[in-house]
């Protein structure tokens, strides 16, 4: 018998950027993806803001900051899979309506913020888009399905990147409050859960991608200072939340990851703990403790990083702690100052690849013992509710007769079920499990179609061709059943 608990949420989780298209509809305003163009395996996007009169590779999604004066723009002769990525802002009734037979209970998705405020600074919000995400929401709950809401997913609006140079001016603060006070007293009856944002440790790791890992101090005081905006972003949100509605759960959302030493060195040993700290606590103390770690000032001086604090920013910290610990999980690095083997390709993975484990077409370690590792860990360290909030596999799938065999996904899901069951046995709490990209979407990473991670099979391509059409893939009968029994039929 599985050990979750008899109301546990499974489910699927997405990102508006990434599915719904509709990008310039409903009164909309410009994102920062919107004007992001496709990538690869070889040649991340979060690298190629396509920019003005700039030469393009400067500066990403995940980067801390815009050139100076650099204008975003969109042009004619590009691909932007953003734009229209799956349709979902047009095909939402019939997704949600194979996310109930599947037996969700609970959907993830975010809001676009340029649907709500299209520049970020309007003193009204946009009624087409607070409207829409209604109607999305009445129709999760019609079907039995919680939605689980991410305030803010790598979908900024560009304006506000424009004009306060992504994170770096405190002006950011009070603007994302707005906007998530708004959400919170429109949807204060049907949202219950949210999180504030998502991957927020995202801009500490990117750093390993800036540069050949050599990013420069100045990169470091950005990304460190973004952050401390959003810690008091966050920690505003979250005190204004449980005044409009005492009940909501909002959580933080951290890119999860563990690491591991590569050799019994001692060295090794210090090195993956300090690779830990900055890449996974030091987000997640600031968060879910209300604090800065005590190896903070360690990582700051490292790269003489002089953090502007002002008064009330620690108290708020405090105060504002978030409810829940939620977190993405992929895979594990191994960390070593030993020359040996291969070094880690793909997504954040600084470091080198561990030989007891097997890697994705895209580079990322399938490591399940990782997740139960990850989940005891933290639950343990702030025993707070904890959501899986994304965990997958992407791959290149086959149509075959209308339909995909993906017995690889899974195996993967599968796996990754078993340790979180484990876990659970261990004592942790564990509320939700929200698979990624339940329905194919747009990559992150490299903004193809062609890494798909969905139940659901749809038909378009890394050009932007197909007819949209959805079709369940063997792994949705099974993720039925996993549902239908609670996690026992595996
Ligand atoms: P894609 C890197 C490493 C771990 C999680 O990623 C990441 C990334 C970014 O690429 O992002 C999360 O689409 C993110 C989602 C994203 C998903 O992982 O690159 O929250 O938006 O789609 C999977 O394969």
């Amino acid at each position: 018998m599985a050990h979750f608990r008899k109301d546990f949420l499974w489910g699927g989780a997405v990102a508006a950027n990434q599915v719904e298209g509709g990008y310039n509809e409903g009164g909309k305003g410009l994102s920062v993806t919107d004007i992001t163009t496709a990538g690869s395996l070889e040649s991340p996007r979060y690298l190629t803001y396509t920019l003005d009169g700039k030469d393009g590779k400067v500066a990403g999604m995940f980067a801390s900051s815009l050139p100076k004066g650099a204008k975003g723009k969109i042009f004619d002769n590009e691909y932007y899979p953003n734009h229209v990525a799956i349709d979902f802002y047009h095909h939402y009734k019939e997704d949600i309506k194979m996310f109930a037979d599947m037996g969700f209970k609970v959907f993830r998705t975010s809001i676009a913020w340029t649907r709500i405020f299209p520049t970020g600074e309007e003193d009204k919000p946009n009624q087409e888009g607070l409207d829409f995400y209604r109607r999305v929401f009445e129709e999760l709950k019609k079907n039995g399905i919680e939605p689980l809401v991410t305030i803010s997913h790598y979908e900024d609006p560009l304006a506000l990147g424009e004009k306060y140079n992504d994170w770096q001016d405190r002006k950011m603060i009070d603007l994302y409050v707005k906007y998530a006070t708004t959400l919170f007293k429109e949807y204060k009856d049907l949202v219950k859960y949210w999180l504030t944002f998502n991957e927020i440790n995202s801009s500490l790791m990117f750093l390993k991608m800036v540069g050949d890992g050599n990013a420069s101090d100045e990169d470091y005081q950005k990304a460190y200072q973004k952050l401390h905006h959003q810690f008091v972003a966050s920690a505003k949100a979250v005190v204004e939340g449980h005044k409009i509605n005492p009940d909501f759960m909002i959580g933080n959302m951290i890119a999860g990851s563990v690491y591991y030493p590569g050799t019994p060195d001692p060295k090794d040993v210090l090195a993956a703990r300090y690779e830990e700290e900055l890449s996974q606590l030091y987000c997640a103390d600031a968060q879910a403790k209300g604090e800065y770690p005590s190896f903070a000032k360690r990582l700051w001086d490292e790269h003489n990083v002089h953090l502007k604090i002002e008064d009330g920013d620690l108290e708020v910290m405090k105060e504002g702690k978030v409810d829940m610990y939620t977190f993405s999980y992929y895979m594990s690095n191994m960390v070593t100052t030993h020359d040996v083997g291969e070094k880690a390709k793909g997504n954040f993975s600084a470091g080198t690849r561990n030989p007891y484990l097997e890697y994705s077409e895209w580079g990322w370690s399938t490591d399940p013992d990782g997740l139960q590792l990850y989940l005891e860990k933290m639950y343990d360290r702030y025993g707070i509710p904890m959501m899986v909030v994304e965990n997958g596999l992407g791959a290149v799938d086959k149509l075959e007769d209308g339909t995909v065999h993906d017995d690889y996904r899974i195996d993967y899901l599968r796996k990754h079920i078993k340790a979180m069951d484990k876990a659970v046995e261990h004592g942790v709490d564990l509320r939700a499990y929200t698979t990624w990209g339940c329905i194919d979407c747009v990559s992150a990473g490299t903004g193809q179609m062609s890494k798909r991670y969905g139940f659901i099979y749809v038909d378009r391509d890394d050009k932007g061709e197909g007819t949209l059409k959805r079709l369940p893939k063997d792994s949705y009968y099974w993720y039925q059943k996993v549902i239908a029994s609670n996690g026992d039929e595996l």
